[in-house]
């Protein structure tokens, strides 16, 4: 006679038969792909730009902007190293571009914006138009256009690369090219489409010329400084964000990448905001000012305490809050537009 069964070793024999065939038990791991709640295996960071910085300039040392094509380190989550990833979604690195340089040109699907962190006089070009680099400016290069960076600057130029490369690869929809030339032709004086698109008109006669992308490449922190100035005085401050705006395509008023929303935001002096959590995981860069954020998950809290330059990033549904005894300025992206689009996206503002 047999041994009585044991529904373990029933399953755990039914489990080793089947997988040959590639199969395998829903029931043994449904749990974790319908989670309650997002269970993100992104962690919390902070990339402290005094301890980066270091390391850019060695970069700068031991290879060229040309031999390197991009000279990036590229800001990985901790819990997701060899991923080159900073959330599931979203990739971040920061550029170094020295006096002299040319990154050369090439196009790709992926879309990237570039937030300038350090140094001014570099300047990327994108479809024959060029833009000089300053200090918080947020400059786009629309997806498949082409664009190369160089520099007449005196001193190194970092930024921070701001790209969809994991969600493009998520959905294996990534197109690359190598241009024959090293530098793109100049075709039209720097400043048109800031001209044309960026003053809250627009041209009579021309659909947007990168479709679903922003027409402006460039968008000078100058003239966001200022409104997030006149607001912080002049209006009411918001209890979780301080004084915050979201950047916008022109002609659509929706984000100006498909795949990326960016923010920025101004925390006035004493600010102690409240905890929200969102789906869509963001990566911040600091302009101006000293601060902190408090990331929550699992009950567990971290402090990071930033400085003008430091990057950090909120995993999806981790409650934060900020502070600011002095004030800041606070740069951000996420995935937001991609996470609507689907009919995904969620925030929750708690006191
Ligand atoms: C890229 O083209 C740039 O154009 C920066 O500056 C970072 C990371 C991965 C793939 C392409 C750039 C990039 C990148």
């Amino acid at each position: 006679m047999n041994a009585p069964l044991n529904p373990t070793a029933v399953r755990q024999q039914l489990y080793a038969d089947m997988s040959p065939q590639h199969l395998t038990p829903l029931w043994e791991v449904l749990h974790a792909l319908v989670p309650p709640q997002p269970a993100s295996p992104c962690v919390p960071a902070h990339w402290r730009y005094a301890d980066v910085r270091p390391f850019l300039m060695r970069a700068g040392e031991a290879i060229t902007a040309e031999e390197a094509v991009r000279r990036v380190l590229i800001l990985e989550n901790p819990a997701l190293r060899g991923q080159s990833a900073v959330t599931q979604s979203l990739y971040a690195g920061l550029q170094l571009i020295l006096p002299g340089e040319v990154a050369p040109s090439h196009r790709h699907t992926q879309s990237a914006l570039r937030f300038i962190v350090e140094g001014q006089g570099a300047y990327t070009a994108v479809d024959g138009e060029r833009t000089t680099m300053h200090p918080g400016d947020f400059i786009i290069t629309p997806s498949w256009t082409w664009h190369d960076h160089g520099s007449e600057a005196d001193g190194p130029v970092v930024w921070l690369d701001g790209l969809d490369i994991p969600m493009v690869r998520f959905f294996d929809a990534g197109f690359a090219q190598n241009d024959t030339r090293k530098s793109q032709v100049v075709t039209r004086a720097e400043g048109t489409s800031y001209a044309r698109y960026g003053h809250n008109m627009a041209p009579v006669r021309q659909d947007a010329p990168f479709g679903a992308t922003s027409p402006i490449f460039s968008y000078p922190y100058e003239r966001s400084r200022e409104a997030l100035e006149k607001l912080e005085r002049d209006a009411p401050v918001d209890d979780w964000d301080g004084v915050k705006l979201r950047y916008i395509h022109p002609l659509t008023g929706g984000s100006p990448m498909p795949t990326m929303a960016t923010f920025m935001q101004r925390l006035p002096p004493g600010f102690n905001g409240n905890p929200w959590r969102q789906t869509d995981g963001t990566v911040y860069s600091v302009v101006e000012g000293h601060g902190s954020v408090f990331v929550e998950n699992a009950g567990q809290t971290q402090e990071f305490a930033f400085a003008p330059r430091d990057h950090f990033v909120i995993p999806s549904w981790h409650t934060a809050r900020l502070r600011s005894q002095p004030g800041c300025v606070l740069f951000s992206y996420s995935d937001r537009p991609v996470q609507q689009a689907l009919a995904l996206h969620r925030e929750e503002r708690l006191s």
